[in-house]
């Protein structure tokens, strides 16, 4: 088998929404016939992906009644039993119909934001339902473009209302659920509240529940802000915040594009994946390793499961590069860390007696500000394992 062929060990999921996109854009129609998400189940188990996660209305249509929505599903659930396929995260749509054109949970109609609520609620319950352990929440309405039409602190306070709602739910429904914020700068709307995984961080801090709640940041999103996805990853999972990703590719500067994995800025999937897998020796992400992409628009049907395993294999190939970049002696020898037993001790944990030595000791700014630090070699050997020559 070629090692790069992904299996249901490697955790990769996609979307009922990514694989099942028709291609339609603001200037085009769809070029591809909706896919029945039993036939994606199916589709997606050969593949070798793992998991299929949804929006409540990418199954059970908006509006469907309550014993339509029983028979899908049942469906459902018995095309994930035949295939292998779980749904590790679930979500709500609070986007697609025109009730939330000004928003959801922020919109200032407070029979939008209790139908946003209630939409939600019975959304927690099909993914819990159908076996999510992670709730994803993007406010692609949440945002402005008459920006004098609410005060933002008046939106993030809303939003805070609505998660701390939702979470007390899931505690006494007694889920074993958690949320993650999934942040975009902009589009559909003008503007989006809370626009970065930053934000999100910082918002998270002043819930009622924060340990219940954590991120879901997307490749595409942090480039659209011009951003460093790989710090913001980094961030996230040093607080112990990195509860899901939405990995795909994008151009800086662009609307969302959700390209293939890997398909843009080679670099920075390379360190994505190098900080997502460990390979440095730091602790690994433990989560699914999701796929919020689409095909290109030029696809037919067989061109979306090449996109599909395009993207768990270039995962599984930088995964593979970052393994032997991280184990090059040439590269440990770069990176290893420097050392001090007398001032590292001085410089951890203040007291009086602690910086009054750190202030009698020897340090020359003018000998240390001369060496040379040798980044050039370094990421230099990294584009030669990259491009394979090493
Ligand atoms: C986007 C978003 C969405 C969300 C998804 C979950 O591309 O703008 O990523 O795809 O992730 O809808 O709600
Ligand atoms: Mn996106
Ligand atoms: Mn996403």
């Amino acid at each position: 088998m070629d090692p790069f062929d992904p299996t249901p060990d490697d955790r990769f999921t996609f979307g009922l929404w990514t694989v099942g996109n028709t291609g339609r854009d603001p200037f085009g129609e769809a070029v591809r016939a909706p896919l029945a998400p039993t036939t994606i189940v199916q589709r997606l188990s050969e593949c070798g992906a793992w998991g299929v996660n949804l929006h409540d209305n990418d199954l059970v249509p908006f509006g469907a009644s309550a014993a339509q929505r029983d028979a899908i599903v049942r469906e459902f659930k018995a095309a994930l039993e035949e295939h292998g396929l779980c749904v590790p995260m679930a979500t709500t749509n609070l986007f697609s119909h025109p009730v939330f054109k000004d928003g959801a949970f922020s919109s200032n109609d407070p029979k939008v934001r209790a139908f946003a609520l209630r939409k939600t609620m019975d959304a927690i319950d099909l993914g819990v339902e159908l076996g999510a352990k992670t709730y994803v929440f993007w406010g692609g309405r949440e945002g402005s473009e008459a920006d004098a039409c609410r005060d933002p602190r008046t939106a993030v306070a809303r939003m805070r209302d609505a998660l701390d709602y939702l979470c007390e739910y899931v505690v006494d429904q007694g889920y074993d659920l958690k949320f993650a914020l999934e942040a975009k700068p902009n589009e559909p709307r003008g503007d989006i509240y809370l626009a970065t995984t930053g934000h999100m961080l910082a918002f998270i801090a002043t819930l009622a529940r924060p340990q219940m709640v954590g991120v879901n940041p997307e490749v595409a999103h942090e480039n659209m802000a011009g951003l460093s996805f790989v710090h913001g990853v980094a961030q996230a999972m040093e607080a112990g915040k990195l509860f899901h990703i939405d990995l795909n590719a994008q151009k800086i500067g662009r609307y969302d594009q959700d390209l293939r994995f890997g398909s843009e800025d080679v670099r920075q999937a390379f360190l994505l994946v190098r900080l997502l897998e460990g390979t440095s020796g730091t602790e690994r992400y433990s989560g699914p390793r999701h796929f919020d992409a689409h095909a290109y628009r030029t696809e037919d049907d067989e061109g979306v499961w090449d996109f599909a395993r395009g993207c768990m294999r270039t995962y599984k190939i930088l995964k593979a590069r970052a393994q032997a970049f991280d184990a090059d002696p040439a590269v440990r020898e770069l990176i290893a860390e420097q050392r001090d037993a007398v001032l590292e001790p001085l410089c951890k944990g203040y007291s009086r007696e602690k910086a009054a030595k750190l202030r009698a000791a020897a340090l020359d700014p003018a000998q240390l500000a001369a060496r040379g630090l040798r980044y050039e070699r370094l990421d230099q050997l990294m584009m030669e394992h990259l491009l394979g020559v090493r």
